[in-house]
């Protein structure tokens, strides 16, 4: 059987989905997905396999204009992990419609080589009129073949996109296991799991300042120990993270566990502590060591 694979690099503004979209279109949870922008930090590689072909997703930042060394190292990641894959998949929010943003990557994007597909996400929001406005607007950016109207989360139109992806792929070899789901490292994903869970309860400027680093990992068989540290910049953060009488690092805590439990399949022990690492997103040894790159 002649099969296809490639690598399709996910490109929009934050926010509008793509995370929640790769989670979709591999079928299990790869990325971490939250109501605040910029929550994906790192290319993170989502595999979906059919019989006949494997597209390799690309989950990525949100493009942005860099405001200091870790905003600079995820936009110069979106452009180079574009410029190497076979398609780039343009995903807009049909929510807040076209912008000045779309219009600005749909130019970056003209500009390269390759293919792209457009996507108008969150039409589950949308009445009829309104979507196809979007539509409409969104063929005017006039960058892509085709485009598909989707709810990365109610999963409409998301089997046909796919499908549409996998046509666009080369010739050759599968390029993982065909049972692999992603390329991540087991304690960035139970790193990234917990950072969901602050992300869901915190706001303003302390989602931006939170970064997780799991420490132990301990597989005892029927149960797994992890320690993980929650950094943050500021004392103030600090201490809205663990909460009055530590409400908060708590409720954390066991919405994380459940989480693990789920992602690893066996009990959790989660041991949190949070920690004041100021700067550490100016820090380019310290984000080299962190895998953001
Ligand atoms: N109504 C609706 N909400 C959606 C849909 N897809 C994603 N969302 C929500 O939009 C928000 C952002 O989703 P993410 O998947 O994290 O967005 P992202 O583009 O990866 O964001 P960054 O990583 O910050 O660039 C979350 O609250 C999602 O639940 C959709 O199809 N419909
Ligand atoms: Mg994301």
């Amino acid at each position: 059987m002649v099969t296809k694979s490639g690598f399709v690099a996910l490109a929009g503004r934050p926010n509008v989905g793509k995370s929640t979209l790769v989670n979709g279109m591999v079928g299990r949870k790869v990325a971490i997905v939250s109501d605040k922008p910029q929550t994906t930090r790192r290319a993170i590689r989502g595999v979906a396999t059919t019989e006949d072909a494997q597209v390799v997703l690309v989950d990525l930042p949100g493009v942005q204009r860099p405001r200091d060394a870790l905003t600079e190292r995820m936009q110069r990641r979106v452009e180079s992990e574009l410029a190497e894959s076979d398609a780039a998949l343009f995903v807009i929010s049909g929510e807040e419609g076209v912008g000045p943003g779309d219009r600005w990557i749909a130019g970056v994007l003209s500009a390269s080589e390759v293919p792209v597909v457009l996507a108008v996400n969150k039409v589950d929001r949308l009445d009829r009129p309104r979507t196809v406005q979007v539509l409409s607007d969104a063929a005017e950016l006039d960058v892509g073949e085709e485009i598909f109207p989707i709810s990365a989360r109610t999963g409409r139109g998301v089997a046909e996109l796919r499908a549409h992806l996998a046509g666009l792929m080369p010739e050759g070899d599968f390029l993982f296991p065909p049972g692999d789901r992603s390329d991540q490292p087991l304690d960035v994903m139970l790193a990234e799991l917990v950072r969901e869970q602050v992300l869901k309860r915190t706001f303003q400027e302390v989602p931006h300042a939170v970064e997780v680093v799991v420490d132990e990992l301990e597989d005892r068989g029927e149960l797994t120990v992890v320690r993980a540290l929650v950094w943050v910049e500021a004392e103030s953060q600090k201490g809205i993270l663990i909460g009055a009488g530590g409400r908060m690092i708590k409720s954390v805590g066991t919405a994380a566990r459940r989480e693990l439990e789920r992602e690893l399949g066996t009990r959790v022990h989660l041991d949190l502590s949070v920690r004041v690492r100021r700067g550490w997103r100016a820090d380019e040894a310290l984000l080299d060591r962190l895998g953001i790159e």
